[in-house]
């Protein structure tokens, strides 16, 4: 593998933005747009084509990182943004009504991707909202025959993103290097 491709995805307000922009070595392209209806996401903005990051590795291999709309009205983005890649993160936003219809919507709609590839997946908001847990995803992925990586994440946290990317290549290839 030489030239590596990553996607982010998620609902609105998960943190994918964030996350690319914590992690990126260089300044991340955001296309976000200023939305009035995002108040209850704590924010005022929403990505309507994609973000863009990039992650340098030890070995002086280069991660672009690709963030995905989160709205639905921008799904059309979602299979284009994922040609070429090697891996999903998922983040999940614990403060949503039902995060696990969000983990069944997401992995269904990303089933062919995920299926030739990896996915991760990252909880947020767990200092907002204590439950789910994690045990509790454990069991619902369970339910659903998978078992992918699942960790709690906070998207402003650089080493918690930095972990979720790790695992994600490491789970791809345990014998790559670490970032
Ligand atoms: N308290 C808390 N805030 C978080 C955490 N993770 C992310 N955030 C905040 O949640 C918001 C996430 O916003 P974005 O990064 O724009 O979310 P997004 O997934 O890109 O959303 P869309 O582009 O609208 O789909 C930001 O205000 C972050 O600072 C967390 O673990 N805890
Ligand atoms: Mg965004």
């Amino acid at each position: 593998m030489s030239a590596y491709k990553i996607i982010f995805t998620g609902p609105v307000g998960a943190g994918k933005t964030t996350a690319i922009e914590s992690i990126s070595d260089e300044p991340p392209i955001r296309t976000d747009e200023a939305a009035s209806d995002m108040a209850k996401n704590r924010k005022t903005a929403t990505t309507v084509a994609m973000d863009y990051g990039i992650l340098n590795l030890d070995d002086g291999e280069r991660i672009h990182l690709y963030g995905t709309p989160g709205q639905e009205r921008f799904d059309f983005m979602w299979d284009i943004l994922t040609i070429g890649g090697i891996g999903l993160v998922l983040l999940l936003d614990n403060t949503r009504s039902d995060p696990f219809t969000d983990l069944r919507f997401f992995l269904e709609t990303f089933e062919g991707f995920i299926h030739s590839t990896k996915v991760v997946i990252g909880v947020t908001q767990m200092d907002l909202s204590q439950t789910p847990t994690i045990a509790d995803y454990h069991m619902q992925l369970t339910g659903l025959g998978l078992n992918p990586p699942i960790f709690e994440v906070d998207a402003r946290v650089k080493a918690d993103i930095s972990l979720l990317v790790q695992s994600l290549l490491f789970s791809l290839d345990p014998g790559l290097k670490e970032a």
